[in-house]
């Protein structure tokens, strides 16, 4: 076993005795209630989920196995001469609790590098769809495609123990984590960059490094794939994509199906696809400036102008945050540092000037500061990749991080099938007392 895996075994052992402790002395403890407008407003709140990956706090963000965004950053090792961490080093963290050290990261280093070879048959997948195809559609489709190199499938069929589910499931998420930025930028070239071709990856890389060099990308885009890799893995277990998942693998479906859903839950512009929506806006208003950086007063009336159509403004609001989301303060230090005469970052920093205040003077939205977002796609935009469809694509690939982690130690601790309770609009008329 690899330093990883014995390490993960050790906490699985130790953790279960606090599950079932939990469930067989304390089972019955109240922590929630139900109204019914979180029954009928998407379970805003309600505490139903258990997770030790991650913590989204409403008013400090999120925080990875108890560090803050910029504690993860600061720790991780990280590679010579780079300002951004190892993303290989985020998975032994999400995945023990645990800061690894230089050796430990090297390990998986080589780990990634055996698993990521991918097969042939997951080319000829992604080369069948159209090109003006959907970038998520193709990626949900070559994530279901490698199905069939499912181990947890195979020992399941030979009657495994449930103590030993977590063991195929690591083997299953760490191969399709190490496959993931090799089909991205597979999926990158075919649509937008044919005469790339298909690029093998560089033995010498890392995964961030490895992922800039298939993109045909020079640093240092090698740091900006590790931050927003990094940024983008987890946000606890009730947003769509990590939710999707977590639910989808609870049937026991294989880590390829729940990843496959997951990433159709985040193609959605209410969630991933926001960073889409935020350039695509953002588009829009230059097209009306003609180029040129607007006034706050022209910001402002572009801001109703959504507003008064219906729509939302992408990149603000949050189901759970009530302040300014720290992985967008990350990804503004970095454009302050690399970027900070860029048009579109420009645009970003007026936009943050004046969005909150519409949106408390609109009165609507609970959180009117800016979510992860507002900022990703100026990022993007800035080192070439101007193709916004595949945004959501980044998102998906870091993402998964945090979603298979999840998915391990939920059949380490043999979390149930999940299946919550509905009732009819008749039953609540009932129980409010008006029918
Ligand atoms: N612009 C305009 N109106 C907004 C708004 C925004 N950015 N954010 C919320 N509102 C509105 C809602 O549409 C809702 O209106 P309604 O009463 O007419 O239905 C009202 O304010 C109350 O909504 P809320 O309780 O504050 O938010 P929510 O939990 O229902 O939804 C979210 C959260 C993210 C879907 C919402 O803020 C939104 O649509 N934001 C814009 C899209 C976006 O940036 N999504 C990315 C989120 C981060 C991610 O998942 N990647």
């Amino acid at each position: 076993m690899s330093t990883l895996k014995d390490k993960l075994y050790e906490k699985i052992q130790e953790h279960r005795l606090r599950t079932t402790k939990l469930v067989k002395e304390y089972g019955d403890k109240v922590i929630d209630q139900v109204t019914v407008s979180q029954a009928i407003g998407g379970m805003r709140g309600i505490k139903s989920l258990v997770t030790d990956i991650s913590y989204l706090d409403p008013f400090e963000g999120i925080r990875y196995r108890g560090f803050t965004l910029p504690e993860v950053l600061e720790k991780l090792p990280k590679p010579e001469g780079a300002d951004m961490p190892y993303v290989e080093g985020l998975y032994f963290l999400l995945l023990t609790g645990e800061i690894p050290t230089e050796i430990e990261v090297e390990e998986l280093k080589v780990d990634f590098k055996n698993r990521r070879i991918v097969p042939h048959y997951v080319w000829d997948v992604i080369d069948a769809f159209p090109s003006n195809s959907h970038p998520m559609a193709i990626l949900s489709a070559a994530v279901m495609s490698l199905e069939r190199e499912s181990h947890f499938n195979v020992k399941y069929r030979k009657g495994m123990s449930k103590m030993d589910y977590w063991d195929s499931t690591y083997e299953d998420a760490t191969n399709l984590i190490a496959k993931m930025p090799l089909i991205g930028a597979y999926i990158y070239n075919k649509l937008y960059h044919p005469e790339n071709g298909h690029r093998y990856p560089d033995p010498n890389l890392d995964l961030g490094g490895n992922f800039a060099y298939m993109m045909g990308k020079d640093k240092p885009y090698d740091d900006v794939s590790r931050m927003y890799f990094i940024i983008h893995a987890d946000h606890e277990s009730g947003n769509v994509s990590a939710h999707t998942g977590h639910l989808v693998a609870s049937s026991l479906s294989d880590v390829y199906y729940a990843t496959s859903a997951m990433i159709n839950g985040l193609a959605g512009p209410l969630h991933g696809l926001a960073n889409q929506e935020v350039l695509r806006w953002l588009q829009g208003l230059k097209d009306q400036m003609g180029g040129k950086i607007p006034s706050e007063e022209e910001m402002k009336k572009y801001v109703w102008d959504t507003l008064n159509k219906g729509q939302v403004i992408p990149g603000y609001g949050h189901a759970v945050l009530r302040k300014t989301d720290p992985r967008y303060t990350v990804q503004r230090e970095f454009c302050l540092k690399n970027l900070p005469d860029d048009d579109l970052f420009k645009y970003v920093d007026a936009l943050y000037k004046v969005v909150p205040d519409i949106l408390r003077e609109q009165g609507k939205a609970k959180n009117p500061w800016p979510n992860v977002d507002a900022q990703s796609g100026v990022v993007q935009w800035h080192y070439g990749v101007t193709q916004y469809d595949f945004y959501t694509v980044l998102f998906s690939i870091g993402r998964s991080f945090g979603v298979l982690s999840n998915i391990i130690w939920d059949r380490a601790l043999g979390y149930a099938l999940e299946r919550p309770k509905s009732v009819t609009t008749d039953m609540l008329e009932e129980m409010v007392g008006i029918k």
